[in-house]
């Protein structure tokens, strides 16, 4: 059964009626400009085929009621009740269940105010949880988008965007940048979001894989992460600690002519980190600028040497994303490298569609040699943002 039929079956079997209407927000693909979003830097994701449905409907009874194919479990929540949950800096409140903090999260950070109506949700997903393709901020945005319709409240798409990342920070307590959940909301059939995560100005790229012969093949390790908690998190420090030695808002106040400088001035590895996001940026304007003027095929490079950079700088690889990248690498992958923010997830390899066989090959191989699990490999689409399904 699809996510959407799940959905609405849910819905049906809760209610015992009708949705007012089902909205879905997809997972992502970030193509190239990794943990440079809270460094106010520039990101290049791309919305994925796989996507998060929510069977929606107001009810009279002032309460939020949800439930998910995730677990076996119906949240009520009074919605004027919401902002004795949030927020939690200090990460989730013990009373709620982890999938459900990112829907009442957002619900949060959008009510319009204490007399709002409630709302009765059904929630199913086919974006596989914690890939590092952006599940949770494809439940933030599916949810963001149907409140924002229920509740009348006419919030353009970074507006939801940013209610759906104060959901990640302030009541899940991931301290996440605004990457994610602006690739859902903005995502388009066939193009790159190109966001610069300071302005946020932001405008469509696109991809061109598929006139090229190209497909983008996803290698989910089964390596699992959650931001909320350690590497991510002292990651994120070493930048700001870096910023602020070198007399900076933000990394991205940073080009690589200032590198000797940082190299004076840091420790080694801060300095590292400081390395990678300031030649990340970098890698992703070029990216944006070989895709206009050369075409996909042009980008390999690029996203191979950003691997290397998370891999060798950032520290935030694994071995299983290492496997998959070279083993990817050496089957013909035009480049490969992690997405997301690491410790486990996903690799992306940029893949000759006539290659793919052997790419898939040669991962599972490389994993088998190895003794990892055995990953699961697919192709995504670059497909649409945020939006009212039925
Ligand atoms: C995770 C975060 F949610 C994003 O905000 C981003 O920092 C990413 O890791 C790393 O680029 O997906």
């Amino acid at each position: 059964m699809s996510a959407l039929d799940a959905a609405r079956d849910l819905f049906a079997a809760f209610t015992g009626r009708e949705p007012d209407g089902v909205w879905s927000a997809p997972g992502r693909v970030n193509l190239i400009g990794e943990h440079t979003d809270y460094n106010d830097g520039f990101v290049l994701p791309f919305a994925i085929g796989q996507r998060t449905y929510a069977a929606a409907a107001r009810n009279d009874t002032g309460e939020l009621r949800v439930r998910s194919t995730f677990a076996d479990e119906c949240v009520t929540v009074r919605i004027d009740e919401l902002d004795d949950l949030f927020p939690t800096p200090a990460g989730r409140a013990p009373a709620v269940s982890e999938w459900s903090a990112y829907v009442l999260g957002v619900a949060w950070a959008l009510r319009p105010d204490r007399a709002a109506t409630g709302v009765d949700l059904a929630i199913a997903s086919d974006v596989p949880v914690g890939a590092g393709l952006s599940s949770s901020a494809a439940i933030e945005c599916v949810v963001a988008a149907a409140l924002d319709e229920l509740w009348g409240l006419g919030l353009g798409a970074m507006d939801l965007a940013r209610a759906g990342r104060r959901a990640e920070n302030e009541a899940v307590g991931a301290p996440t940048g605004i990457m994610d959940q602006a690739a859902s909301m903005l995502g388009h059939p066939d193009a790159a979001t190109f966001l610069d995560c300071r302005s946020l100005a932001h405008r469509s790229v696109p991809t061109g894989f598929a006139d090229a012969g190209l497909v983008v093949l996803v290698v989910d390790t089964h390596v699992r992460h959650a931001h909320s908690t350690g590497g991510y998190r002292q990651r994120r420090e070493a930048c700001e600690l870096g910023a602020r030695t070198l007399g900076v808002p933000a990394l991205r106040d940073l080009t690589p002519d200032d590198l000797p400088r940082a190299a004076r001035l840091l420790d080694g590895t801060v300095f590292r980190r400081v390395r990678h996001v300031v030649t990340e940026n970098r890698r992703v304007l070029d990216t944006v600028a070989a895709l206009v003027e050369h075409g996909p095929r042009a980008i390999g490079d690029l996203l191979t040497a950003s691997h290397a950079s998370l891999r060798d700088d950032f520290e935030v690889s694994v071995p299983e994303l290492d496997t998959a990248v070279d083993a990817a690498l050496s089957a013909g992958a035009l480049g490969a490298r992690m997405t997301g923010g690491g410790f486990g997830g996903s690799v992306l390899a940029l893949v000759p569609g006539d290659d793919a066989p052997a790419v898939t090959d040669a991962v599972h191989r490389s994993f088998a040699a190895a003794d990892f699990t055995r990953p699961t490999i697919f192709p995504v689409t670059v497909s649409a943002g945020a939006h009212r399904s039925r």
